[in-house]
């Protein structure tokens, strides 16, 4: 296997750390049995977690305004499986890596497949592109695309969805995820029902291309780039495609896409009730698709979504097998060191949800006990459980404390040296 970062890097920065680690695990294990929790159990459950990393996130982002390139950029997709093995090697939280078509097409998929084996890395749900006009392509999606009112245009749109499939099928890859643009900047632009109608029609063609073990996921996203209306707005229409289409569409809950305020852990507990929820693109939000940091900005929020994917889980809810992955715009940090704490920030969520009492959360449900429903969620929460993600990181070959290890291994600075400056390359923003 091919390691960007030496084994004997990771092995003195744990060295000099894992004494206190010890005695902090086994402190947060007394606290923990007191409360008939077993660390052990918890521990184990974390260290089988994961969560996909996007390719387009090792990339720097930018907003509308500007991008400010960072130093040794990914050039291509193969350095960008680089940076992202980095992140898997320290955090082993991420051991896939979600693709976007056509930012990362490539003449040789076997090689992809191989390079990403090589460096340790699986491939997750394939993303398309029908946002963006690409070089030499016949029809413009200016106007929209899967809903276009053009009918060739909208074939365009399938073609391609198409063609991530069959790219998909050679990464081994098992899903879709489709989201469009297409929407209206202007009362009368559009019909409502008419574009929906289009949209379902092309997404029926889609779907029949789905080899027979894979889903297509749908994103909902309420504005942007459309500015008055979305074709694909929210969770109910969401959830109508998923119906529409079938076994294999499920939903996917962009934590950005939503309104403020608006309560996406009950969305969450909605999709699941309802076998529709098909996973999800973790970011954080202050004021619409700000495409933050996980847990950046409402660390609660993100607890209270794996509140309900444990409570899910726990009674082995009927179809959920939800996909985790990143969705994220790094405008003014290093890639690698966002992901890498956003990997840990999801891994975190889930372990203290892992944590909540829910055979006395659902006896003060039931009694209406309003303050102390709460506080068993908040007991769970304030728990520090970071002693049980660093401990399932060393136990896998990971880093104790991440980014401090990749800033001492050097790794921007050595590739920086060899990646020459970029200039292209999406966003990606989605
Ligand atoms: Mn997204």
């Amino acid at each position: 296997m091919t390691k960007m970062i030496a084994d004997s890097t990771i092995e003195q920065h744990n060295g000099e750390r894992l004494d206190t680690l010890r005695a902090d695990y086994t402190r947060l294990g007394e606290q923990l049995a007191r409360r008939g929790i077993d660390i052990e159990t918890v521990k184990d459950r974390v260290a089988g977690y994961g969560v996909a990393v996007p390719s387009w996130g090792v990339g720097t982002g930018g907003t509308r305004f500007a991008r400010f390139p960072g130093q040794g950029e990914p050039r291509h997709i193969f350095d960008k499986l680089e940076d992202c093995s980095v992140i898997q090697q320290l955090t082993r939280a991420t051991p896939t890596v979600s693709l976007h078509i056509p930012w990362d097409k490539v003449s040789d998929v076997a090689e992809l497949r191989e390079r990403g084996n090589a460096l340790g890395l699986g491939f997750d749900a394939m993303n398309s592109n029908t946002f963006q006009d690409q070089p030499g392509q016949p029809l413009s999606y200016k106007y929209g695309s899967l809903s276009h009112s053009d009918a060739a245009t909208r074939s365009q749109a399938v073609e391609h969805n198409i063609e991530c499939i069959e790219i998909g099928k050679q990464l081994g890859s098992r899903a879709l995820t489709v989201w469009i643009g297409d929407g209206s900047n202007f009362p009368g632009q559009s019909n409502f029902t008419r574009s929906f109608e289009r949209y379902l029609e092309a997404m029926k063609q889609v779907y029949a291309a789905l080899p027979d073990d894979w889903r297509v996921f749908t994103e909902h996203k309420m504005f942007e780039p459309a500015f008055y209306s979305t074709v694909v707005q929210d969770w109910g229409s969401n959830y109508l495609i998923a119906k529409e289409l079938g076994p294999k569409a499920f939903c996917l809950v962009d934590l950005g896409h939503h309104a403020p305020n608006t309560n996406i852990e009950m969305i969450v507990a909605r999709l699941i009730q309802f076998g529709k929820l098909g996973g999800f693109h973790f970011n954080d939000s202050k004021y619409g698709d700000d495409d933050l940091d996980t847990g950046s900005i409402d660390p609660y929020r993100l607890f209270l979504v794996f509140n309900e994917l444990v409570d899910a889980e726990v009674r082995n809810a009927p179809g959920f097998e939800p996909a985790h992955m990143l969705d994220q715009s790094h405008n003014v940090t290093d890639p690698i060191e966002s992901l890498m704490v956003s990997a840990m920030e999801v891994a975190r969520a889930y372990a203290q949800a892992l944590l909540v009492d829910r055979k006395a959360l659902a006896g003060y449900q039931e009694a209406n006990d309003a303050l102390m429903g709460s506080e068993t969620l908040k007991v769970a929460f304030r728990t520090d459980v970071e002693p049980i993600l660093a401990m399932a990181r060393v136990e896998s070959g990971g880093a104790i404390a991440p980014v401090d290890c990749y800033r001492t291994a050097g790794y921007r600075t050595r590739v920086a040296s060899e990646r020459p400056a970029a200039t292209a390359g999406g966003g990606g923003i989605v």
